[in-house]
């Protein structure tokens, strides 16, 4: 009988589906759009920013209609649950489910006759999540690296310094803020642990490789530190559960599962964990290349074997292989970034926008430009700053200027940054893009042009989502006769060469490079000023 591997992706717009057969090629995919589909729950972009800007949540039981929704919609599309063997998934990093005392007898317990978001409606005690686009705990962040010894010394330990939106500091500001919630909290889940609890009928446990973003992780031992735990809020290990290697299996679906929708019993639940790890799994990437992923968040990963953290950007496990780590930085102005300056063309289209990118040319005349709509991770700066090629600051740009600054913009500081973090770009180096915007190709070109590279896609631009259908099978495999991730994904489609650096881009933007670093620091600069006053 055909055997399917299945990977769902609790994105921050949507709830993602992926089946792929035994051969790794894709035969189901779907998706749910929480504004579009789940209007009663009113987020924008799948999310609630809160006045103050800086509080950023998603409703949980949100995440869990989604869930009855696809599953719905796959049974009355036919597809058949008897075939999957294992099942795997992902959610977007850092956000965190506080599930209240009594919700794991309710999970244990679930009646297949109800879907699950009726069941569950009472099972949370903090029913707003807090997310990555979150930055209301600079405040905790300090006290964390102070507990620590220091930023760097915090980094040391977890592979990053105190971030606003890593969930230990989440984690400290409900605390402080709303002590009893935590004291009725009988376990705290990142998203994609919560996903795993879901399909699991119990607690599962949070991964090696998404438990790296928490700040609470040594990323050495594969332990929580007690000493970052004990930082955050009291009695946090007993909350948090062990942690476990990103490929194990958890164990098989629950009763629910089988009975409601025809999974078969022995069906592997096998550890959920970031997207951006499960996009590393997804993208099959290699030493020497780099990927980039342009969701809603843009983000940049490596592979890396000797990790040496730092005080810029973040060094995770690695979700394939638990000896090795892989480095990140992550943009939060990323696609709705793109999509709002979109929005000034006149048909406010993609197509519009990329016309716009076809008809200006490389280099932009030397005018440059910052869009950081909310506050940036890297840089810490937020506005929008234009500079002209005398770099003095100009205060706007004719449209068709400003979408090549943007876009230009956008990858000259993800080429700059990875440099920082001792990136050299070779001969041979291959830019993996994956995405919702990788689809467009005049974007990709100036990614290629500004890195002087080539840009490589694969088949489906939800690479973590597919990277989830992968790991379960690699979980099965790995069980059955060792075989490592790589040995299993050689059955996956080649990558596709989408695009190659246009002649002579090299030489341009190698001094406008030199310019963007410099401006860069001015408006550092004067965020800091804005931040102040
Ligand atoms: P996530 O998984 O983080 O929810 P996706 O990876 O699915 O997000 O990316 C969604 C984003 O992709 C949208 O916000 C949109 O801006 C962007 N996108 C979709 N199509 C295009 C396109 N043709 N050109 C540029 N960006 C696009
Ligand atoms: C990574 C990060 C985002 C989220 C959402 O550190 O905050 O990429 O994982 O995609």
């Amino acid at each position: 009988m055909a055997a399917h591997y299945l990977g769902f992706d609790f994105s921050t717009q949507q709830l993602k589906v992926i089946a792929v057969n035994e051969h790794l090629r894709v035969v189901y995919e779907d998706n749910v759009q929480f504004d579009k589909d789940l209007p009663e729950f009113g987020t924008q972009g799948g999310v609630r920013i809160h006045s103050d800007k800086l509080t950023v949540t998603s409703p949980v039981l949100m995440w869990i209609k989604a869930l009855d929704i696809i599953l719905e919609r796959m049974k009355s599309s036919g597809f058949n649950f008897s075939q999957v063997k294992a099942l795997s998934g992902t959610g977007q990093q850092h956000g965190s489910v506080y599930w209240k005392q009594g919700a794991q007898k309710v999970l244990q317990t679930l009646s297949a006759h109800l879907p699950l978001h009726s069941q569950l409606d009472s099972c949370f005690s903090i029913t707003e999540s807090p997310i990555w686009m979150d930055s209301s705990t600079a405040a905790e962040c300090r006290h964390l690296e102070q507990a620590a010894g220091g930023a760097q010394a915090l980094a040391d330990i977890t592979g990053s310094r105190a971030y606003e939106r890593f969930t230990g500091n989440q984690i400290a500001k409900i605390y402080k803020q709303s002590a009893a919630a935590y004291a009725q909290t009988e376990r705290i889940s990142l998203v994609s642990s919560f996903g795993a609890s879901l399909f699991l009928g119990d607690y599962a446990p949070i991964d090696c490789s998404d438990g790296s973003g928490m700040n609470l992780l040594d990323i050495y031992k594969k332990m929580w530190s007690e000493e970052c735990l004990n930082a955050c809020a009291p009695d946090l290990n007993g909350r948090l559960g062990c942690v476990q290697a990103a490929s194990s299996i958890l164990g098989s679906v629950s009763s629910y599962y089988i009975q409601r929708y025809g999974f078969r019993d022995d069906c592997r639940v096998v550890a959920f964990t970031g997207d951006n790890p499960a996009s590393l799994a997804g993208m099959r990437l290699e030493e020497g290349d780099i990927a980039i992923s342009l969701g809603t968040s843009d983000t940049l990963f490596l592979w890396i074997q000797d990790p040496a953290p730092a005080l810029e950007g973040h060094i995770f496990c690695n979700p394939v292989q638990a000896q090795d780590y892989m480095a990140l930085l992550c943009y939060k102005n990323g696609s709705l970034m793109r999509e709002k300056i979109r929005d000034c063309c006149p048909s406010g289209s993609w197509e519009e926008f990329s016309k716009v990118l076809q008809s200006t040319s490389p280099g932009n005349n030397g005018n440059i430009g910052f869009y950081f709509d909310v506050m940036e991770i890297t840089p810490h700066a937020i506005g929008i700053h234009r500079f002209n090629a005398n770099k003095q600051k100009v205060s706007e740009f004719p449209m068709d200027v400003e979408v090549r600054a943007l876009v230009e913009g956008q990858f000259m500081a993800k080429r700059i940054h990875a440099e920082r973090l001792g990136y050299k770009i070779m001969p041979q180096t291959r830019i993996l893009a994956t995405g919702g915007a990788s689809c467009n190709e005049h974007i990709l070109q100036v990614l290629s042009d500004v890195f002087n590279a080539p840009v490589y896609t694969i088949a489906t631009a939800n690479s973590a989502c597919l990277g989830s259908a992968y790991r379960a099978a690699h979980a099965l495999a790995m069980q059955t006769s060792g075989s490592t991730f790589a040995e299993v994904v050689k059955l996956a489609e080649e990558h596709t060469l989408v695009v190659t650096p246009r002649t002579g881009a090299d030489q341009i933007y190698q001094p406008l490079l030199k310019r963007y670093a410099e401006c860069e620091s001015i408006v550092i600069l004067e965020s800091q000023n804005i931040s102040m006053n």
